[in-house]
């Protein structure tokens, strides 16, 4: 079987960080207004009054401080509290092609590669902007790539269930080397007037090149052992945005229509089923745990990768193992566990052993086996 190897990855971070204190700061003055505003409503017990958020909180909980945005002003106006981003005419690139793009001229780059060099581009990520034409289509015409691209969404997963879909591809001869996108506006979807989650997501994109091993001849190639994927049917995270809600206009603008999860849920039930999906790969493929270099998680809440950390290498935690990159970024749906692996897996040496973990949404699970290769 040919092996396939990740030749090079690429990250577009948004210029806009937003601190947990800021954040914090107009949700308050949100709750102040709206509880001003509904006083004597409250008083006579037919309002629930809303309370505040908390920066401890949210550090405590998730271990996020700060996050990116493609807009920031809008987000902190207690007035507003989602992005503005205007339509674009439809002869100009789109937001989310444009962020793509970006990220994937830095993974063609790495990788050594021309876009000529690619003849699929997947675009795989948790909230496309539009019905169609695939933003992967947008993608690869403006990187001037040949053969064929799709936009394929498996939440939070996407990114390693587009890297199995990847090497599949390239495995059977479909296409000669892939590049899977990852960008990721998640404050599109963000309820910030939501208390129990309106610190979770950033917004960024990451890309990743792939190709057979024997043509991945630079210095960020890595092999691919083996890929393990595993969905699991829930609602506990769900979003009810589609094309059918103006068959239903009552339901238009409710916050079910707007990213929602029963987070201690999810965390529950998600943990177990990470680390042992992880566990159950690595011994089909005659891996110890010990002989990770590293676990590149999703980066959605520190204690569940500390959780899944230990449960899988059956021990604490040295630093470095599991690198932590949703201080800066959050929850980055598809593209947190690649922006770990693109930041902190150049140190490694030929023959290191990491595995890139994503989960999320479906619920939906994915382990990518991965080894050094130069
Ligand atoms: N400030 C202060 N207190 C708060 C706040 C706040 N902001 N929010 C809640 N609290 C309070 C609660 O009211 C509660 O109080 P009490 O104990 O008195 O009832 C207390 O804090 C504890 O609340 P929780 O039990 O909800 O808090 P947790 O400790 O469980 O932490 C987390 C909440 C951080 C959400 C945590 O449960 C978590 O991270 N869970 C896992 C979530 C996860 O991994 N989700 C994956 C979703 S991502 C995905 O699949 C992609 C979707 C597509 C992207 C969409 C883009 C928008």
């Amino acid at each position: 079987m040919t092996a396939i190897a990740i030749s090079g990855t690429g990250l577009y971070t948004p210029p806009n960080a937003i601190s947990n204190e800021e954040l914090v700061a107009s949700y308050n003055a949100y709750v102040q207004k709206f509880n001003a505003a509904h006083a004597a409503a409250i008083a006579a017990g037919q309002t629930q009054a809303l309370q505040e958020s908390s920066v401890d909180f949210v550090v405590k909980a998730s271990g996020i401080k700060s996050r990116f945005v493609v807009e920031k002003e809008n987000i902190l106006d207690p007035n507003v509290m989602r992005p503005n981003i205007p339509e674009r005419p439809n002869d100009q690139i789109s937001i989310l092609a444009e962020m793509g793009v970006t990220a994937a001229k830095e993974a063609l780059a790495r990788a050594g590669k021309k876009p000529q060099d690619i003849d699929c581009v997947l675009v795989a990520c948790s909230n496309l902007q539009r019905a169609y034409p695939a933003i992967a289509i947008e993608v690869q015409n403006a990187l001037g790539a040949q053969g064929f691209a799709f936009d394929m969404n498996v939440a939070c997963s996407s990114a390693t269930f587009g890297m199995q879909a990847a090497a599949d591809m390239i495995r059977g001869g479909n296409t000669r080397a892939a590049l899977v996108v990852n960008p990721e506006i998640c404050s599109g979807h963000l309820n910030f007037r939501d208390r129990d989650s309106h610190f979770i997501f950033g917004d960024v994109a990451t890309a990743i090149v792939l190709e057979p091993a024997d043509r991945a001849r630079g210095p960020h190639a890595w092999e691919i052992l083996g890929t393990r994927l595993k969905t699991q049917f829930s609602n506990n995270i769900r979003n009810n945005f589609g094309f059918l809600n103006r068959a239903a206009p009552e339901g238009v603008g409710a916050p079910d229509k707007l990213f929602v999860q029963e987070g201690r849920k999810v965390f529950k039930e998600v943990c177990p089923m990470v680390a042992e999906l992880i566990v159950s790969h690595l011994a089909d493929e005659d891996i110890a745990p010990e002989a990770l270099s590293r676990l590149w998680l999703h980066q959605a809440n520190a204690s569940m990768n500390d959780f899944i950390a230990r449960r899988v290498l059956g021990r604490d935690l040295k630093p470095g193992e599991s690198p932590v990159i949703l201080d800066t970024y959050a929850n980055t749906s598809s593209a947190g566990s690649i922006i770990a692996f693109h930041k902190y897996s150049d140190d490694l040496k030929r023959d290191d052993l990491g595995v890139i973990c994503s989960f999320g949404a479906g619920y939906s699970a994915g382990s990518v086996i991965v080894k050094k290769l130069h």
